[in-house]
Parts: C-alpha cells; structure tokens; sequence
C-alpha cells in the first residue's frame, strides 16, 4: 500500500512538473561558464551580462551563468574558444564568427572583404538562408546556436598617417586575428599583416609593435585605442563585418528541461536583439554621433566613397575569389544573391 501510495505521488509529481524536471535538477551545474572576448564596458560584454541576468531573472535562479571576458577560459587565446565549447571547458559562449572560423571554415562569410555594402546586407546574411544553413553547421558540430548578435563593421586604424588607397598602407604592420583570410587581404593591399589574439594586440599597439588594427567603432573607443595606442587614423571602409553567435554547449543543452531550454533561448535573443541595437549606436547616418565623438578626439578620420571602397575591393578581388571556392561555392553564391535582393 505504502509503494502504491508513493508510486502515485511521483507519478503525480511527474504529471505536474515534467520528468525532466525532477530528474534534471539534481543534474544542474552549480554554476554554467559563459566565455566572450570582450567584457564590460564593450556590447559584446555588455550582452553577456544581459544574458546572464535575464537567464536568471527568467529561470527563477535554476541556472547560474558566470561571464568569463577575456576568452579566459582558454587562456586568452581566442581562436581555440570554439574547440573548447566542443569539449564542454566552455558551457555557453558569445562568439565572434572571426575566432570561430579556423574550426568552422563556412563562418569565413563574414571576413570576405567587400562583400557586405552595409547593415542591410548583414542582416540579410544572418536573417536569411545563409545564417540557417550557418545555424545547421554549428548543430552538427556540438553546439546549439540561438541568436545573432553583432560585433560590428570593422574598420581601419593606425598610428602613422591616412589611408585613402591600398598604396596608402603599403608596409604598415597591422595586428589581424582569425583565419588566414585576413593575412592573404592585407598581402594583397601591400601590408604586413600579423596574427595575434586581442589580448596581445593591445600591448602591440601601445608599444608600437604594430601600426594599425582593424575593429568596430564600438571596440576602438572603449578601448581607447586613440590614447594609449596612438591610433590617430582612422579609415571608414567598412571592408567586413563580425556577427556574434550565442551558443550552448550540446550536452548542457540536454540536460536542461525543455522549460529552461526556452529560458536560454528567449534570453538569448532578447540579449541579441538589444546588443545589435547598442552595436550600431551612434555609427549609422543619420545618427553618427560616435563617429563625431571620436574625431573630438583628435583622431583624422577618413570616410571612404563608395568609388575609393571599390579600389580597395578590386586589390583583394583574387583573395574573395580564392575564398569563395573554400567556403563554399553555393554558399557564397546564396550569401551575393541574399545581398543584392535586400537593396
Ligand atoms: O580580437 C578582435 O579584434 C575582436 C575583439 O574584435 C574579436 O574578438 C574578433
């Protein structure tokens, strides 16, 4: 009777709140890892923390999410980050699809050089086919991703002098990081490209290891780049664009109930949808306020025309081409055709 009784209480139990719950939660982690490069005050760090709180605001404190800036989890080095998600160092991530690229060759997409004119063509990419077959990729690669976010148009700066045309850059030393599609871009322009990880890059240029970088606004001003760094340059060209990716470690996604899978995923896009909002602040017409900041401080900024872009574009036309075909023929063919019906 006894067994019966307690039988039909868990049975009860499980009617009520859903196995997963009641044999899930002995499974939850005291506290789940999220990695981003970079931390507060920048919108990549900012959505972190965004996610993390509303993470817990909507789980009623189920899951605990602790931001680790700095891609500290692995040491600072932010090309291995993807691999550590994979092997589960990482429980959840927001990830440039930069550092991702050495492991997920088809995420190049965004580092093809001229291939996005501007926002519009961006979100064309990640809202449309190509960011779902993007999504489909990551699946079968242990991740779940859930929401695109946003780094940011990048843009050229330096210590030594304007640059208008690719012989404007000729023989400058400029810090890349990601696949080996940046050094072939900047080969191209007659540049001396060199690889290395943000946490290096910022000793570099204060140094004057390296000339020049190449960031979103967003990321140059929080990190004072024109102080420090002597980054008195500034080219708007807008030659690529970083988005963000947040994603969850597949087992940790699994061993969450389905409630709180829809938890992480609605915070994950609201997180997503406000850091793009903060991304593009101040940088688009006909708000360009942060570009008007940044010039207050004395930096020279050079806003390129779409003819002097086109120069630049024709320099690394070989690189695209040569890309195209390790990307993904279809794929890039997807990503143009994407592009040109959202003018
Ligand atoms: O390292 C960079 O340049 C940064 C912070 O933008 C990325 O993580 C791609």
């Amino acid at each position: 009777m006894r067994k019966q009784i307690g039988f039909v209480l868990v049975l009860a139990l499980v009617v009520a709140f859903g196995l997963p719950q009641i044999v899930g939660a002995a499974d939850y982690k005291q506290e789940y890892k999220l990695s981003t490069v970079l931390g507060k005050p920048f919108p990549w760090g900012n959505a972190g923390e965004r996610w993390t709180e509303l993470i817990k605001e909507k789980s009623g404190g189920r899951i605990n999410v602790k931001m680790y800036p700095g891609t500290s989890l692995v040491g600072g080095d932010q090309t291995k980050e993807f691999t550590a998600i994979r092997q589960g160092a990482i429980d959840l991530a927001i990830g440039s699809t930069i550092n991702w690229s050495p492991q997920v060759q088809q995420l190049n997409i965004f580092s093809m050089p001229f291939l996005m004119p501007d926002h519009k063509a961006l979100d064309a990419l990640t809202g449309g086919e190509v960011g779902k077959d993007l999504f489909k990729i990551l699946e079968s690669k242990d991740v779940v991703p859930l929401a695109w976010g946003e780094n940011g148009f990048r843009e050229l700066s330096n210590s030594k002098r304007p640059i208008r045309t690719p012989a404007d850059l000729k023989g400058l030393k400029i810090r890349v990081v990601g696949s080996p599609l940046y050094l072939e871009t900047f080969s191209a322009l007659g540049a001396n490209p060199t690889q290395m990880s943000w946490a290096d890059a910022v000793p570099a240029l204060s140094s004057g290891a390296v000339d020049g970088q190449e960031n979103p606004l967003t990321v140059f001003m929080a990190a004072k780049l024109y102080a420090a760094s002597n980054q008195k340059f500034l080219t708007l060209w807008g030659y690529v664009a970083d988005p963000l990716i947040f994603v969850v470690n597949k087992d940790v996604w699994k061993s969450w109930s389905a409630e709180d899978q829809k938890v992480v995923r609605e915070a994950a896009l609201q997180a997503a949808k406000e850091n793009i909002v903060e991304s593009r602040k101040g940088i688009v017409a006909p708000d360009d306020s942060l570009i008007k900041e940044i010039e207050g401080l004395g930096v020279n900024v050079a806003r390129l025309t779409p003819e002097e872009k086109g120069v630049f574009g024709k320099a690394t036309k070989a690189v695209y081409d040569k890309w195209a075909k390790q990307i993904g023929s279809d794929l890039i063919k997807k990503a143009e055709e994407s592009i040109k019906n959202s003018k």
